[in-house]
């Protein structure tokens, strides 16, 4: 059963934490963001540090009894700097949000501008949007993709540039499935005299591994989560020049947090460690890989692609085309009754809510550390494809369930 001392203590925690296992287990997690760490990134995070008060940084703390605190922490920063060759790391952002907050409290006044991506054509909310404290505190503006290509518009976003004057450009983004040109964007930057953050956390494990250009040495920040494509436990992270690296630190700590969670940051020291190893560029190329061969066989299948295709982890199918009665929530729910949790997505000048969009978005991570290869994402496209085109029948449903069972039983993942 598991997770006996907590059963000790609390029955109805333990049974979910139990169901979780099993939820985990028995269904395929395709929600781009998300991952399986390892259960050596698993132990370290629900280790003692929990329980330590590590206010500063390695040597300059404000509590005593912090000599493992900053051994983990040092661990975390040196093996950070091999992956991403940043000259300054900062592990200690609680999540990529938190980061992003990091970064703009080091650099920005209230009523300072920011240039990002709509969120509606693969943005964050962390970027400006109104609801999130960044767009509540900073003057934004937005800009898009391209309709016809799905891929950023380069050059409407250096007009936007030039015209709005902002003070820090904002690119990296959470549904955007192509390559970034990290160099267009700080010429943009540059054209504004703007600073630039390139947020990585969806693509941080590709970058770490080459399978995608790095913006580190590009961008004069570069932030992330660390839970994501790296699999290195949860958190976050922000890279950047010499220079800025007192005002960041400052500004994550006192500025917008207090205590670090040194147990995540035992996470990350050791999902790092992992992603060092030379398997794990064959994971972050197998990633990219079966992105690829989901697109594929969903086209095949006459499904829309936004941008026609992938060169990262994740597909965002635009619905309208093939499927213009089906809204991406329908998708999501009749998938999620067969056993493949995705989510559904606004895709590029969405004519749906964002609470029932148009689109789906679904990633290869977590479904390659359990070990699938292009068959086994076939199959799973195939599954996607039967079930979309059938919706509420329960024939095909019941078929679609009996290969997702199969699969995880082929691919298991924690014990
Ligand atoms: N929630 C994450 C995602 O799904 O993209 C980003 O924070």
């Amino acid at each position: 059963m598991g997770y006996d001392q907590v059963r000790e203590v609390d029955e109805a925690v333990a049974d979910a934490l139990v169901g979780e296992r099993e939820r985990q287990n028995d269904t395929l997690a395709m929600i781009a963001s998300e991952n399986h760490a390892s259960e050596a990134v698993m132990q370290a995070q629900s280790s003692e540090l929990t329980n330590k008060y590590a206010e500063g940084y390695p040597g300059k703390r404000y509590y005593g009894g912090c000599e493992y605190a900053d051994e983990v922490e040092n661990l975390a920063i040196e093996r950070a700097t091999e992956l991403f060759g940043a000259d300054h790391v900062n592990v200690q952002p609680h999540s990529g949000s938190s980061a992003n907050m990091g970064v703009y409290f080091a650099t920005l006044e209230p009523g300072d501008k920011i240039l990002s991506l709509n969120l509606e054509h693969g943005g964050h909310l962390s970027h400006g949007h109104s609801a999130n404290f960044a767009g509540k505190l900073y003057d934004v503006e937005q800009y898009e993709v391209d309709p016809e290509t799905g891929r950023i518009d380069y050059d409407a976003l250096r007009e936007t540039a030039e015209s709005f004057d902002p003070d820090m450009v904002v690119s990296g983004y959470s549904a955007y499935p192509r390559e970034v040109e990290w160099e267009r964007i700080q010429a943009a930057a540059d054209a504004a005299d703007a600073l630039h953050t390139a947020d990585i956390a969806h693509i941080t494990g590709l970058v770490a591994a080459g399978e995608h250009p790095s913006p580190v040495g590009i961008a004069d920040f570069v932030t992330g989560s660390t839970h994501k494509t790296i699999r290195a436990g949860r958190g976050g992270i922000i890279m950047c020049d010499e220079e800025y690296a007192s005002d960041v630190d400052s500004a994550v700590f006192p500025g917008a947090q207090g205590g670090p969670l040194m147990h995540n940051i035992a996470g990350k020291a050791v999902g790092f460690k992992e992603a060092l190893q030379p398997e794990f560029d064959e994971y972050a190329e197998q990633v990219v890989r079966n992105a690829k061969v989901l697109g594929e066989t969903l086209q095949d299948r006459g499904f829309s692609l936004v941008s026609g295709g992938t060169d990262t982890h994740l597909v965002l199918v635009d619905l309208r085309d093939s499927h213009p009665d089906v809204s991406g929530g329908d998708a999501e729910d009749a998938l999620e009754s067969v056993g493949i949790v995705l989510n559904a997505n606004t895709v590029p000048d969405e004519t749906r809510s964002a609470f029932n969009p148009s689109g789906i978005r679904a990633g290869t991570p977590a479904l390659t550390t359990r070990g699938f290869d292009e068959d086994a994402m076939r199959t799973v496209g195939e599954c996607i494809a039967d079930v979309i085109d059938h919706l509420g029948d329960d024939d095909v449903y019941a078929d679609a369930a009996e290969t997702v069972q199969r699969l995880c039983e082929e691919y298991p993942l924690y014990e």
